[in-house]
């Protein structure tokens, strides 16, 4: 059955005029609605959503609301508008035209980027296709909703490319992201993070908080790509990459709102009666904070790596606000820092900029990630809550990169093997704290109600008021 691409994938890449890609479009599009029907949220072919479709890229078009059952969620294909005679702004190439072909000599690697991107959307889906059973509301509910459909748009986003650039090994790497598995032991996902379960609320609102950063810092690094419909598309991904940081950040933030009220009720903060009176403690909080802050830093890759240094001399992928920095944007004799265990503590050591790319990019994320923390605490204060939250030192609990040898406190301290098996309940959620979140997931549908251990958000969606029925069940 043929299919009206203008109609049912809103582009602006002119799809009806290139038969090739449409055919090619044509074979993989119902793998993916397989795909979503098998691996999807779970049990939610028949809501009526309240849901954003991107139909075009201008100020109106990108957020278009109205209710849809998600099989038939208008996956769109969107590049950010072109600048005219835009040229690759760092690298060996620096001054030349960007490239609208994939350069021969950088297939492999701008094809490995770009599977490498690709592969964490669908992966995410996978790791929260349960969630919906144990919504707290249905505003909460229809968030959730959105970022699985618009991880879609983002893997649509990625295939295109694929199609488009790649030829045949683009359409097989393009049918591989529809196979692969999140947390499958024979054929996982490609980084570590999207191995990782999602179980229950607070580890989601965890992973859009931490982990969507991630995919904001790598999606502006290839914003700034020499292969210009990569950065176009990135660009345009980004715009719907701040709600899904947004649904995190509001989230924990409800979530403290919620503990400190009841903390100042029961004039406590011992952890076992916050429990009892059905709210999630500040230390557990702090403990799957540790957990996927850490497991967040290792997506940046390994602080010293070849690739990043590749990568970035051949122009395809630049440092987070490439063009802001006040440098030679080419970085050859350029140092950086990375840290290294030296006579049991945790040293600066400078090596060349080129192959700590990672690096610099993960340090951005932290600063980043400081300012979050900032904005909790300060929720905290203004409650009287004495506890403050931290980031835990990016040293702690790696498994990528030069550190992952290492035992190391949230403190940053290097510490042996019997101190960290000692501290580790402390550090990270441990299978109590883990069964206990999930006694408190149950599922909250009515609309304008929320499960006790969050609370309301301030404002809808969409200048809905909180209790608008933003799903409704089929
Ligand atoms: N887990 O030289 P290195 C998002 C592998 S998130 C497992 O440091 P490189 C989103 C690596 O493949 C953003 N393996 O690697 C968020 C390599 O393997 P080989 C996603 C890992 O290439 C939420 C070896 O270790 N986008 O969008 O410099 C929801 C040596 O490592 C990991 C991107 O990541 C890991 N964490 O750096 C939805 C951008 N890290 O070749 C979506 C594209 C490394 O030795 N990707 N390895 O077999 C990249 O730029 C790079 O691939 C990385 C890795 C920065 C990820």
């Amino acid at each position: 059955m043929s299919i009206d691409y203008n109609e049912k994938i809103p582009n602006n890449v002119n799809l009806a005029g290139d038969r090739t890609l449409q055919r090619a479009l044509e074979q993989w599009q119902p793998d993916f609605v397989d795909w979503w029907r098998e691996m999807g949220p779970d049990g939610s072919t028949n809501y009526d959503v309240y849901l954003r479709t991107a139909i075009g890229v201008d100020a109106e078009g990108w957020a278009h609301f109205d209710y849809v059952k998600m099989p038939d969620y208008r996956w769109g294909i969107f590049l950010a508008p072109g600048a005219d005679e835009r040229r690759i702004h760092f690298g060996d190439h620096l001054g030349e035209p960007v490239w609208q072909e994939v350069p021969g000599e950088h297939r492999a690697n701008l094809r490995r980027i770009i599977v490498t991107q690709g592969d964490t959307e669908p992966a995410s889906v996978e790791q929260q296709r349960h969630l919906g059973r144990t919504a707290p509301s249905l505003y909460d509910l229809r968030n959730l909703f959105q970022i699985n459909v618009e991880e879609g748009r983002h893997l649509w986003a990625m295939v295109y490319l694929l199609h488009r650039y790649f030829g045949r090994d683009g359409r097989e790497e393009a049918q591989a992201l529809l196979e692969r598995r999140s947390g499958d032991t024979d054929n996982p996902r490609i980084l570590g993070a999207f191995n990782e379960r999602t179980p229950d609320w607070l580890a989601f609102f965890m992973f859009t908080h931490f982990t969507d950063r991630d995919g904001k810092f790598q999606l502006k690094a290839l914003a700034e790509s020499g292969f210009d419909p990569l950065a176009r598309t990135t660009r345009f991904m980004l715009t719907e990459e701040a709600h899904h940081m947004f649904v995190g950040e509001a989230g924990i933030s409800r979530v403290i709102q919620r503990t400190c009220e009841v903390m100042n009720e029961l004039a406590t903060d011992d952890p076992a009666r916050l429990r009892a009176a059905g709210v999630i403690d500040l230390a557990t909080l702090q403990r799957y904070l540790n957990f996927h802050y850490s497991v967040t830093l290792d997506l940046f890759g390994a602080d010293e790596s070849s690739n990043a240094a590749i990568f970035y001399g051949s122009g395809l992928k630049g440092r987070f606000d490439e063009a802001r920095r006040a440098d030679d944007h080419r970085l050859r004799g350029a140092t950086y820092e990375v840290l290294e265990a030296k006579d049991g503590r945790l040293a600066p050591r400078a090596v060349p900029m080129l192959n700590a790319l990672n690096e610099v990019l993960r340090d951005d994320f932290v600063d980043d990630s400081v300012g979050g923390i900032g904005r909790w605490n300060k929720r905290i204060e203004k409650t009287g809550v004495a506890q403050r939250l931290a980031l835990p030192h990016k040293a702690f609990n790696r498994r990528i990169g030069t550190l992952s040898g290492l035992r190391v406190s949230p403190a940053g301290a290097v510490i042996d093997e019997a101190a960290w098996q000692a501290n580790v309940d402390a550090w990270l959620p441990t299978g109590a704290d883990r069964a206990f979140v999930a006694s408190l997931m149950g599922r909250v549908v009515e609309p304008g109600r929320f499960a006790g251990w969050i609370a309301p958000p301030a404002t809808g969606i969409d200048r809905h008021p909180v209790d608008f029925d933003y799903v409704r069940f089929g």
